[in-house]
């Protein structure tokens, strides 16, 4: 690990260096707490070890700045000082401290506590990582709970197969909300969200079969899919779609195309799946909406 010291005296800054490296970590120093901060700018640490009496920047406040500056990483922090009374104990912890040590320590102490921090920081690491997988093995888009993109194109391919069996029709719509940036610039990120979620939810209730698919495909763009429908019923879909946008009324006061928020949406349809895939019916769809756009955004390309 990279243990970052921060420490002022020369003499304990010497020892405890030797410490640590003893232990069989790396050590960092910085001579004072405006150090400390500067260092930590371009340089990941592992844990810090942080006197508290120093010219300029104590210990305990520049815990406080580090604490608020990683939010949302921990490192560990253990306190090695002079001050022995309860009241800085509780204020070293109330910083942000994890642990406090009154100098002087010996190296078994601080062998003992590194490894102690070390066992918390692993866990730590294994909670992120387990965040990490669990977001891969969601279904679920987390923004919209729509399915997202990779649960649709595997839920997809079945359709599609099922499709081919029964020589059956397949449609897609690829749905693109209208100057989207803009929206965002003129209204925030948050606003973006809180649309996008409505902007799915309007979706999902002009479909009506529980074989059809719908999925959040990128930034502003949902995919839905239509089995044993035609371009005829992709159309009638398309349009009910561009109607429930319309009574969402969100207002879009820098829109070039409406004062409200609208979509352009593609329509592709396979008649016969044989000697087709599902990447082309998609494609088709992507293609139309394309055409959507030249056309003037707002409306339907089937
Ligand atoms: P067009 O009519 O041609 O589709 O224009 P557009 O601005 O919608 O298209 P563009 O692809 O240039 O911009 C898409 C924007 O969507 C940019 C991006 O910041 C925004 N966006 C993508 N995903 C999200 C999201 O999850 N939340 C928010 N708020 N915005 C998003
Ligand atoms: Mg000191
Ligand atoms: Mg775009
Ligand atoms: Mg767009
Ligand atoms: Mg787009």
């Amino acid at each position: 690990m990279k243990i970052l010291l921060v420490e002022d005296s020369a003499t304990l800054r010497h020892a405890m260096r030797n410490y640590i490296i003893e232990a069989g970590h790396e050590p960092l120093i910085a001579r004072s707490g405006e150090e400390a901060l500067q260092l930590l700018e371009n340089t990941p640490v592992d844990m810090i070890i942080m006197d508290v009496e120093m010219p300029g920047l104590n210990g305990f406040e520049t815990t406080r700045l580090i604490r608020e500056w990683l939010a949302g990483h921990w490192i560990p922090i253990i306190f090695v000082t002079g001050l022995n009374e309860d009241e800085n104990y509780r204020e070293g912890i109330e910083a942000g401290g994890d642990d406090y040590l009154i100098k002087p320590v010996s190296f078994m102490i601080i062998k003992a506590k590194i490894r102690a921090m070390e066992r918390i920081a692993e866990m730590r690491d294994q909670l992120n990582q387990l965040n990490v997988e669990l977001e891969a093995l969601s279904q679920l888009d987390s923004l919209t709970q729509i399915y997202n993109r990779r649960t649709f194109n595997e839920l997809a391919q079945q359709q599609w197969s099922l499709a081919k069996r029964h020589q059956q029709p397949i449609s897609a719509l690829m749905i693109d909300v209208d100057h989207f940036k803009l929206f965002n610039d003129h209204y925030g990120h948050p606003a973006g969200d809180a649309c996008l979620k409505k902007v799915s939810q309007a979706i999902k209730s002009c479909l009506h079969r529980s074989s059809d698919i719908l999925g959040r495909y990128g930034g502003e763009e949902f995919v839905v899919l239509l089995p044993e429908t035609d371009a005829k019923g992709a159309m009638r879909v398309a349009q009910s779609i561009g109607e429930a946008l319309a009574q969402l009324q969100i207002r879009h006061d820098v829109s070039p195309t409406d004062s409200f928020v609208t979509a352009s949406i593609g329509g592709g349809t396979c008649l016969r799946t044989t000697g087709h895939d599902l990447e082309e019916l998609i494609k088709n769809a992507d293609r139309a909406l394309y055409k959507a756009k030249r056309a003037g955004r707002n409306r339907s390309w089937v």
